[in-house]
């Protein structure tokens, strides 16, 4: 054999070993029984819904640079600022409005169990005051620490405190794909230095906060890789055995639709971002999707475009109907406040919240499959003449033993047909007002006669008890 096939010989033989290898460096993730992980997961599924907070010291420029006003936390990258300019932004970072019992306050009126803020952001600021760095909160006029703030304060309230941590660091000299326009960088990227420069932040996060998520986020350039999510998944369990992990911890996401791809990837829950899943992914997978109230996730002075409360509350029961979390987002401002159009637009999920909460809190998803609620159809007003009933009408949740229907849409003769429920229903009432809601069932499903008028505009609960198991249902049953 000449030499140079010798070499192809050996490469191809390498080759056909590959997968062989590849698969013995699959590193895995802490091993944990099933029980052991659902309980570790109990709180976080019952909670439903999640307040996130994107505040930093990008909330200074609140989304305007050089003229162009469309930035918010990408600012740093998108206007390229040096980074020695956009420092300067800290000198002007004093949130004296900062009140940690109105925020948590406001979360939970909104009916949020938790909240995830942004320890720090792409742009690397710290917003408590870490020991490893001086760029975060230790370097603004405001000498208090809103993590500690936060933090005893959701204890106080019953919220679980959780935070967000951008792998990604912009300003770091150690981050592997370093900016032209990071002036105040020094030195070689060194990856092994800023996972150990991570870590040291990450212990120092967990031991002084106990937060109950940690939520990563900028996993995907190149530096970053699956071996360095699995360890840091591990470090960070050992720290806290009972810590959730999101899955951008590793690297197998796809894109925004933000569930992992890979059997071999850490991360205890997918993360869809800005968009909900067409239908739930069957038990046992975890997922949040993640959304602003208007379009963008840190303050933008000039962003008025404002989700409806019926936008926010019909989502939160599309996400809960799919069987997932809901995770939405505020953008603080400089001087430390809540938009107020995002304060009035929660206090309204709150009132909904208040009358409608059971059929959200530990609730499991629908058993009509997604499709069920997207019915459309023609039906007759009481003149005769008819009115076509919009898609995506109704949403539905479970409980063991109770079934919720979430109407968006009222039908207006009063007659809701629910095709293929097999269950013997026992009783059905309205949460609004608990009046009970007479019904007619048959081999085909039910039909329910609800009052002519809809008890709430955007979405009126109704209640089946059953008194055996749910049954299945429909063509698209999930269960
Ligand atoms: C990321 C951040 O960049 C953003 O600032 C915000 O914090 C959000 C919650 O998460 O946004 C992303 C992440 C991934 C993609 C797009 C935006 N992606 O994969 O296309």
């Amino acid at each position: 054999m000449k030499a140079k096939q010798l070499v192809v010989a050996v490469a191809l033989a390498w080759a056909a070993l590959l997968p062989v290898a590849k698969a013995q460096t699959n590193l895995v993730s802490q091993v944990e029984t099933k029980a052991q992980h659902d309980a570790r997961m109990e709180w976080w599924r019952e909670a439903k819904f999640g307040m996130f907070i994107h505040w930093g010291v990008y909330s200074v420029p609140a989304g305007e640079w050089n003229g162009q006003t469309n930035y918010a936390e990408w600012i740093m990258e998108q206007g390229q600022i040096p980074v020695s300019r956009y420092e300067q932004f800290a000198q002007e970072f004093n949130p004296v409005k900062f009140d940690a019992k109105m925020f948590v306050k406001t979360a939970k009126g909104a009916g949020m169990k938790y909240m995830v803020i942004t320890s720090k952001h792409h742009d690397g600021f710290c917003l408590w005051p870490s020991a490893l760095t001086d760029w975060g909160i230790k370097s603004t006029p405001f000498q208090r620490d809103p993590l500690r703030e936060l933090s005893e304060e959701c204890r106080r309230q019953g919220l679980k405190f959780c935070v967000y941590y951008s792998i990604m660091d912009w300003h770091n000299s150690d981050w592997g794909t370093r900016r032209a326009w990071n002036d105040v960088a020094t030195g070689t990227p060194d990856m092994d230095h800023y996972t150990d420069y991570m870590k040291g932040q990450l212990k120092e996060l967990i031991t002084n906060y106990h937060p109950c998520v940690l939520w990563f986020d900028g996993e995907w350039e190149s530096p970053w890789t699956h071996a360095r999510g699995v360890d840091l998944y591990n470090y960070l369990r050992t720290l806290d055995p009972k810590l959730i992990i999101n899955n951008r911890v590793d690297k197998a996401r796809a894109g925004m639709a933000g569930m992992s791809t890979d059997a071999a990837a850490v991360g205890d829950f997918g993360t869809p971002e800005q968009q909900i899943p067409p239908a739930g992914f069957g038990p046992g997978v975890d997922w949040e999707s993640c959304m602003t109230l208007n379009d963008h996730w840190g303050y933008n002075q000039h962003d008025n475009q404002w989700k409806t409360p019926a936008t926010i509350i019909q989502n939160l029961c599309d996400i809960a109907s799919k069987g997932g979390n809901y995770l939405l987002n505020v953008g603080p401002t400089s001087e430390g406040l809540i938009p107020p159009p995002s304060v009035e637009r929660l206090a309204e999920v709150g009132e909904w919240m208040k009358v409608n909460r059971e059929a959200i809190y530990g609730s499991g998803p629908t058993p009509f499959g997604a499709e069920a609620g997207k019915f459309s159809g023609v039906e007759k007003d009481k003149d005769g003449k008819p009115k076509f009933i919009p898609a995506w009408d109704w949403r539905c949740t479970s409980k063991p033993g109770k079934l919720y229907v979430m109407i968006f849409n009222w039908p207006v003769t009063g007659k809701f047909e629910l095709a293929g429920l097999q269950s013997k229903i026992k009783r059905v009432w309205l949460l609004a007002n608990h009046k009970e809601v007479a019904f007619h069932q048959t081999a085909a499903g039910v039909t329910l006669d609800l009052p002519a008028a809809a008890p709430d505009k955007i979405a009126s609960v109704v209640c089946i008890e059953i008194t055996d198991k749910i049954a299945r249902v429909a063509a698209h049953s999930t269960l």
